[in-house]
């Protein structure tokens, strides 16, 4: 007698023991079939295969032995009668293709977790980051507002690759229409991500006294800045502020500042020796803050930064906080090859002028992300003391998508 049997399980010794099971050994395998099923109408992304299995047993259907009841009944291979098959089938693939999805989500879940714990860090001193595989089938998700987004940021000169991992924070996954899409107002999603992809520094919740210096190219606003951080921090958050300016060689270098801090009672002096520097932080020991101006120099100009560094030599590490300041009108080679110059001295965080002179900003992020050292400031304009921004990820935000 020949008999046709169908299994939703592939195991082919799975499905040996079964029917070894019912038939003892009498009887001889005569063909094994995989058979694909049509997809199931309401689950129309899986495609199952089940096994089909005929067999000859001797014409006498041997009494069904005492089947023992098999455990996990229904992830098992079952043989079936012919009739209840296509209803059984159907309720294990279903069970089988929640399972899968249920894997599937956890997997998800996991990555996004893992994502928000690490900081960004693409190797940029071989050339521009690529996008591979993965960033590309990402990008084939995307929602319309994240490609907007990203088009946005594209325009903005950030790296393609860059723009991935910020849509990967900025982005959460709309399970019923697949698609990754903008977790809130670009506003908000964008700071969401930069606030998990990027580092932000704050002078005003320091405890201890802290002597500031802004350094960078001439002309970059460093002295403009410093006026406008010290009325900050003086105004806004009522610290005790000192200036000392080395600038004392350029005629003209430090009357504007001098004249703007006098209206505001802020102590100045001027140093042009270590010596004199360091009576100045003596007069200054009653202060919060203490700023240095110093006049800007060619990063080649060896000499002259030992010197700057010599001056410092004294004061603690954590004391002091030296800001390298970058305008938003200079290339993300000029601005990197100056960071790249200079933090073999010591640099704490970035400056970066100038905002209002550019509508392509978004080298600042690239920069961020490459060197992972945080934003302390942005500045915006000439007018001292508004035109200035704390480094915080919604100000970079708003600066990114005005
Ligand atoms: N447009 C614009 N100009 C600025 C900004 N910050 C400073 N400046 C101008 O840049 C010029 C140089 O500024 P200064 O502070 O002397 O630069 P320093 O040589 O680095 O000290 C001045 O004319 C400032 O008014 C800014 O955020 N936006
Ligand atoms: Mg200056």
């Amino acid at each position: 007698m020949i008999i046709r049997r169908i299994f939703p399980a592939k195991d082919i010794v799975e499905i040996h023991e079964e029917l070894r099971r019912i038939y003892g050994n009498n009887f001889v395998v005569i063909e094994i079939n995989r058979v694909k099923e049509k997809s199931l109408p309401f689950l129309p992304f899986l495609a199952k295969e089940y096994t089909e299995v005929i067999i000859e047993i001797p014409d006498e259907e041997p009494i069904q032995k005492q089947r023992k009841p098999i455990k996990e009944s229904s992830q098992k291979a079952t043989p079936l009668g012919e009739s209840s098959f296509k209803e059984a089938l159907e309720k294990e693939l279903l069970l089988k293709s929640l399972e899968e999805l249920k894997k599937e989500l956890a997997t998800l879940k996991e990555a996004l977790s893992k994502q928000k714990v690490k900081k960004i860090n693409l190797t940029w001193d071989k050339g521009k980051p690529k996008l591979d595989k993965e960033d590309e089938k990402f990008l084939n998700q995307l929602g319309d507002e994240a490609l907007n987004l990203f088009d946005l940021l594209l325009e903005k000169g950030v790296d393609e690759k860059l723009i991935v991992e910020i849509l990967k924070h900025a982005t959460g996954f709309d399970i019923e229409n697949k698609i990754f899409d903008l977790k809130d107002q670009p506003l908000n999603a964008l700071a969401t991500a930069f606030e998990e992809l990027f580092t932000f520094g704050r002078l005003e919740n320091s405890e201890e006294q802290t002597i500031v210096s802004l350094i960078g190219p001439t002309g970059v606003g460093k002295t403009t800045t410093i006026a406008k951080i010290v009325s900050n921090l003086v105004l806004n958050h009522n610290k005790k502020v000192g200036v000392i300016s080395l600038d004392t060689f350029r005629v003209g270098g430090t009357q504007r500042l001098e004249n703007y801090l006098k209206v505001l009672e802020i102590p100045f002096r001027k140093a042009d020796t270590k010596k004199a520097f360091d009576v100045a932080l003596e007069d200054f020991s009653d202060k919060d803050f203490i700023f240095v101006d110093i006049a800007g120099r060619s990063i080649y100009d060896e000499l002259s930064w030992k010197e700057v560094f010599n001056i410092f030599s004294s004061l603690e590490e954590e004391k002091l906080k030296i800001l390298l300041t970058v305008s938003f009108t200079m290339s993300e080679d000029t601005i990197l090859e100056i960071y790249n110059h200079l933090k073999r001295y010591k640099l704490d965080g970035w400056v970066f002028t100038k905002a209002d002179e550019t509508r392509k900003r978004g080298v600042i992020l690239n920069v961020l992300a490459k060197t992972q050292m945080p934003l302390f400031y942005i500045t915006n304009g000439q007018k001292v003391p508004h035109n200035l921004l704390v480094g915080s990820p919604i100000n970079l935000a708003k600066v990114i998508l005005e």
